[in-house]
This record gives structure tokens, C-alpha cells and sequence, in this order.
């Protein structure tokens, strides 16, 4: 970016020009939702910008309560919100009825926090951190008579999902329900900025991205066959999952090998997913039964970005975002990216459904 010239320029699109015009379309809205909007975006380059001030190993550690602390507080004092769900607190927060609006927010204030410590160095400013947030948002029905329920609804319910991730820029990701467009913090000028309009993730892609370490429980569960187990092990070396693994590094169609990509941020994995195609997965082990990532802060907001940019979602069993949560901290197996990849994995399920 040039910073100097683009100081002048009055044709920039900006985060608060955008949800504005987005706005416009809805000529019923009162603008309750800009506002909100325009309130996470202005979180999100606040935790970009400390993101960079940030040098002590222990002190970024405390940013995840930090973060925590200045989303709820700011997301209660925008008078938009009367539930919030983060990844930090065990319980919801049911905003006192003074201050309620009618949304619902929930969010992941600092995501991939194993990767907080290990930044990469950008010279004077100390370190760089690989951390993120993410974020959907929810409408209530009777923001008189809030209720647990009103955030436990299937993610096809979402109005708006998006996240922020804290890299080499700090970018927001964001789906208001037409397309994703991603927009990049210019410090200078303190603003987030328009530069990957109507981002479309490639049909097929050719990486694949995985925690591969885990692979020894990737095996199916053994209890119902104990005895097949004993006798034949190797049959259930080659579980579903494995095979799908196998099949990238060692495929049987002539085709390529995908090339593995794995940060362990689920932002940053996702995010490069959405640029360069391909798929994203965190399936159920023998360690975690009901997989790692959480629905309604991680699995939804993700699903429906990717779903946005014409991607598709999938747990295992069905669509990522037709999944109804009974808890606010449910988990769930992910598999997403692009189409003809989470095509591929689609089939091999529908295909172990049949030979049990
Ligand atoms: P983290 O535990 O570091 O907070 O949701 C949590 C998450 O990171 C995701 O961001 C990431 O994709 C995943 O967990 C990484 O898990 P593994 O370390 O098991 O691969």
C-alpha cells in the first residue's frame, strides 16, 4: 500500500463506507446492525495494533483475558447486544436489560493461543503474533425475554460471521449474508480497507491442512469389534480418515500430491483455505469423540464464510451449518474448504455409512 497517497484519497473503501452502504440496501434497517458492525471492527484494529506492542511471552499471554475483557465490555457498551458467548467465559454474559439491544454476539477473543508465544520478529517493534479472533452474530427474538436458546440455534441462522486475524497485516474477514470480503488494517491511516473484494475460494484445491500427528487415533472406535481388533489390527490402521490422508499424499487418480499446510490457528489455516482453495480439517479422534473445534465460536462462523465464498462445510454427518448446538461450548468434527474437496470427503463417509 502506498500509506502517503492513499492519505488523500477519498475513494478508499472503507469498513464504516461499506457496512454503510450495505446498510442502504435495507431500506427498514435502523442501523442498530452497522453500529455493532462498525463497533467489532474497531475492536478488531485495536487487538491488531496491541498485537504489535506486545513483546513479553507473558504479558501476550494475558492478552487473551485482555481481549476478553475489552469485547465484552465494549460489545455491552454499544447497546446493540443482550447476549454474549466467549470461548474465555464458562457462561454466557445476559447483558443487563438497561443497556440490551436485540443480538446476539458470540466469539472467540484470541484464537490459536498455542501459537501466542512463538511470534516472528518485524525489528523494531518487538514481536509479531499469530493470534486472532472470531466472531458470528445471532438476532433475538424477544430481547425482553432473552433466553439461553436464543444463541443455540443452527448457524444457517447467522446474520453475519467474520474474524480478524493478526498475521503480517491484520486483516477482517467478513460475510454479511451477499459474498466475503476481506479488508486490511492501514495503520496509518487507522483504518480497515477494502482489498480483497467478493473473495472466491478455488473449486479444487491442492493443499490439504491437518493436525497429522494425531493420526494414531484417527483409527475407528474398536469396542464394538474388540476381537476383529486383536486378530487383524492393520484393517483398522486404515480408518477412513487415514485413507482420505493417504489418498492426498499418495493418489490413485495420477493426479498430484496436495501439499500439507498446518499453522495450528484455526484463523490462519481457515483464512489461507479461503485465498488458495483446498480443505481444512479437524475430524473426531479416539482423544477427542466430539472433535475439538468449537460450534458455535469456531465451526459456524467459518462455515458460513465458506460457505459464502462458495466453498462447503461438512461435520461428517451433514452440513456444518444445519447443526442445532445444545450447549454454548459444544464441539464438533469440521471438515471444510474448497467444493470438490469436501465433495471427496462427502462420498467417503456416505461410503463407510454403507459397508456398516
Ligand atoms: P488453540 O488450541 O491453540 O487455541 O480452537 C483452538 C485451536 O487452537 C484452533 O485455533 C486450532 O485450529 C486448533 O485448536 C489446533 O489444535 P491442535 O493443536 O490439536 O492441532
Amino acid at each position: 500500500m502506498d500509506h502517503e497517497a492513499d492519505a488523500h484519497r477519498t475513494d478508499l473503501m472503507t469498513i464504516t463506507r461499506y457496512v454503510l452502504n450495505e446498510q442502504s440496501r435495507y431500506p427498514e434497517s435502523r442501523g442498530d446492525f452497522s453500529i455493532l458492525l462498525s463497533h467489532i471492527a474497531g475492536l478488531a484494529k485495536l487487538l491488531g495494533l496491541a498485537g504489535e506492542t506486545n513483546v513479553q511471552g507473558e504479558e501476550q499471554k494475558k492478552l487473551d483475558v485482555l481481549s476478553n475483557e475489552v469485547f465484552v465490555k465494549a460489545l455491552i457498551s454499544s447497546g446493540r447486544t443482550c447476549i454474549l458467548v466467549s470461548e474465555e467465559d464458562e457462561e454466557a454474559t445476559f447483558v443487563d436489560p438497561s443497556l440490551r439491544g436485540k443480538y446476539c454476539v458470540v466469539f472467540d477473543p484470541l484464537d490459536g493461543s498455542s501459537n501466542i508465544d512463538c511470534g516472528v520478529s518485524i525489528g523494531t517493534v518487538g514481536f509479531y503474533f499469530y493470534t486472532h479472533n472470531i466472531f458470528g452474530i445471532y438476532m433475538v427474538k424477544d430481547k425482553e425475554n432473552v433466553t439461553i436458546d436464543d444463541v443455540l440455534q443452527p448457524g444457517k441462522n447467522m446474520l453475519a460471521a467474520g474474524y480478524c486475524m493478526y498475521g503480517s497485516s491484520c486483516m477482517l474477514v467478513l460475510s454479511t449474508g451477499s459474498g466475503v470480503n476481506g479488508f486490511t488494517l492501514d495503520p496509518s491511516l487507522g483504518e480497515f480497507i477494502l482489498t480483497h473484494p467478493y473473495i472466491k475460494i478455488p473449486k479444487k484445491g491442492k493443499i490439504y491442512s491437518v493436525n497429522e500427528g494425531n493420526a494414531k487415533n484417527w483409527d475407528r472406535p474398536t469396542t464394538k469389534c474388540v476381537y476383529l481388533f486383536i486378530q487383524f489390527p492393520q484393517i483398522f490402521l486404515h480408518s477412513l480418515f487415514f485413507r482420505y490422508v493417504e489418498k492426498c499424499k499418495f493418489p490413485d487418480d495420477g493426479s498430484s500430491p496436495k501439499s500439507l499446510r498446518y499453522v495450528g490457528s484455526m484463523v490462519a489455516d481457515v483464512h489461507r483455505t479461503l485465498l488458495y482453495g483446498g480443505i481444512f480439517l479437524y475430524p473426531s479422534d479416539k482423544k477427542s469423540p466430539d472433535g475439538k473445534l468449537r460450534v458455535l465460536y469456531e465451526v459456524f462462523p467459518m462455515s458460513f464464510l465458506m460457505e459464502q465464498a462458495g466453498g462447503q462445510s461438512f461435520t461428517g454427518k451433514q452440513r456444518a451449518l444445519d447443526l442445532v448446538p445444545t450447549k454454548i461450548h459444544e464441539r464438533s468434527p469440521i471438515f471444510l474448504g474448497s467444493y470438490d474437496d469436501v465433495e471427496e470427503i462427502k462420498a467417503l463417509y456416505a461410503a463407510e455409512e454403507n459397508n456398516d
